[in-house]
């Protein structure tokens, strides 16, 4: 076996700039390598290194492009490294990842490789465009100062014709729901064509929006081939859209960043996927990690999980990924790295996955006012079908403004009622 052997990227006195990327990992080096010495390698191989030295290798390579192992905590198997700025081309995610997300994970040496959390330089997030919109946009745009966001995903997932859909989406938005999404698969598939979906489910929206006099908007899933993404997008800007959903990981950062470039919506970001690469404890990236680079691009709203449904995803995790994406800046922990969003606008989290009515409290107790609270299952599952279930949301999060106890609320609302005595 060809065996890598070197120390040179470790500098445990090194002072990170302020220009630096820096990175956590979570390392468990293969039989035979210490933790030290694979901390070393990822250093290098997400670099300038490779196996053995080389004859092309200068000094001035070396000095400037190097980075620098400089925390180890091999207790908890955990390593923090800096990279030099110049390492990477400003603008361009994917190179970025074919860097440090890149052959580094299928090394012999790396049993498993955790990618926890990154620390962005203020000259790497401006060279990417940011959400356009951001949480104050956004509440501007919708009208809706006061509360959670409430979303519904068209179920089931796939099957329904256009019409169907629109109509499903019509009396979710009659019901109470601001958000109307597809689902992350149904994209263009012969039973539900995207343009006659569109125009259907559109005309539906403003239909529902003069009858309750309320903002409603429809996330359209756009996500196809980068070209006809980008046709999807300008057809749905030519035809009076107002939002377009992309699903950012089967998609790929680079189509990611041509949406971001080509569109003047706002952007939904569903996650679908993200868990070949986070739900390992050992090897991976973070959904932390998904989460920065995504406000850094500049999607509007992002799935983070919610801890109360049907994903995983611990609490505590959950809650530092909302920080991350809505607050100004974060500060650095064991376990976590500062950042600091220099400006770049908050992202409003997204709370979707098998939730209900009667897991409305804990939501907002957790995740607070910024945030968008979507059921699919959780409304056109209710007994009296998607208005009342549309309504029974609404309710739940109106009840826990008020702060009276859902049981007491239902009392008087039979929408709710009916929604707890199924799910609760
Ligand atoms: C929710 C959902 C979303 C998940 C994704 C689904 O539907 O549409 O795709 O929320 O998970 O198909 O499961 P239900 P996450 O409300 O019927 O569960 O938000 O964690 O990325
Ligand atoms: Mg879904």
């Amino acid at each position: 076996m060809t065996r890598v052997h070197y120390d040179s990227f470790i500098n445990l006195k090194y002072k990170p700039k302020k220009t630096d990327v820096i990175c956590q990992f979570k390392i468990t080096p293969a039989k035979g390598y210490s933790f030290r010495e694979v901390c070393s390698i990822t250093a290098g191989e997400s670099s300038v290194g490779t196996w053995t030295d080389i004859k092309t290798m200068n000094p001035k390579i070396g000095k400037t492009l190097s980075p620098k192992v400089y925390y180890l905590d091999s207790k908890n198997k955990r390593c923090r490294i800096a990279y030099p700025l110049e390492l990477f081309e400003l603008g361009n995610l994917p190179c970025v990842m074919s860097s440090i997300g890149g052959n580094i994970y299928g090394m012999k040496c790396v049993e498993g490789l955790l990618w926890e959390d990154v620390k962005i330089p203020e000259k790497m997030l401006k060279s990417f465009k940011g959400p356009r919109f951001g949480i104050p946009g956004l509440r501007k745009y919708l009208k809706v100062y006061d509360r959670p966001l409430v979303g519904t995903i068209v179920k089931p997932k796939v099957g329904l014709t256009s019409k169907e859909h629109a109509h499903v989406a019509y009396r979710s938005w009659l019901g109470g729901c601001d958000i109307v999404k597809d689902d992350e698969n149904l994209c263009s598939q012969n039973f539900n064509k995207f343009r006659e979906r569109f125009l259907l489910t559109i005309k539906a929206c403003k239909r529902a929006e003069e009858i309750t006099g309320e903002k409603k908007v429809y996330l359209i899933n756009c996500t196809a081939e980068a070209d006809e993404m980008k046709k999807r997008i300008k057809f749905v800007e030519d035809n009076g859209g107002n939002y377009i959903m992309l699903d950012i990981l089967t998609l790929g950062w680079s189509a990611l960043q041509t949406a971001r470039n080509h569109t003047k919506l706002p952007i939904h970001a569903h996650r679908a996927g993200h868990a070949m690469f986070t739900r390992s404890e050992n090897h991976g990236m973070k959904m932390e990690v998904i989460a920065q680079f995504s406000r850094m691009v500049g999607v509007d709203t992002l799935h983070i999980g919610t801890a109360y449904g049907k994903m995983t995803g611990p609490k505590d995790e959950i809650l530092h990924i909302e920080q991350e994406i809505e607050q100004p800046a974060t500060k650095e922990t064991k376990l976590n790295l500062s950042q600091d969003w220099f400006g770049v606008k908050p992202v409003f989290a997204v709370a979707s996955g098998g939730v209900h009515p009667g897991i409305v409290p804990q939501i907002m107790q957790f995740m607070g006012n910024d945030v968008v609270i979507q059921a699919g299952g959780g409304i056109h599952g209710h007994a009296s079908g998607t208005v009342a279930g549309a309504r029974a949301m609404r309710l739940a999060v109106e009840s826990t403004l008020k702060k009276i106890p859902l049981k007491k609320y239902a009392q008087e609302h039979d929408e709710l009622k009916e929604a707890l005595d199924k799910w609760l």
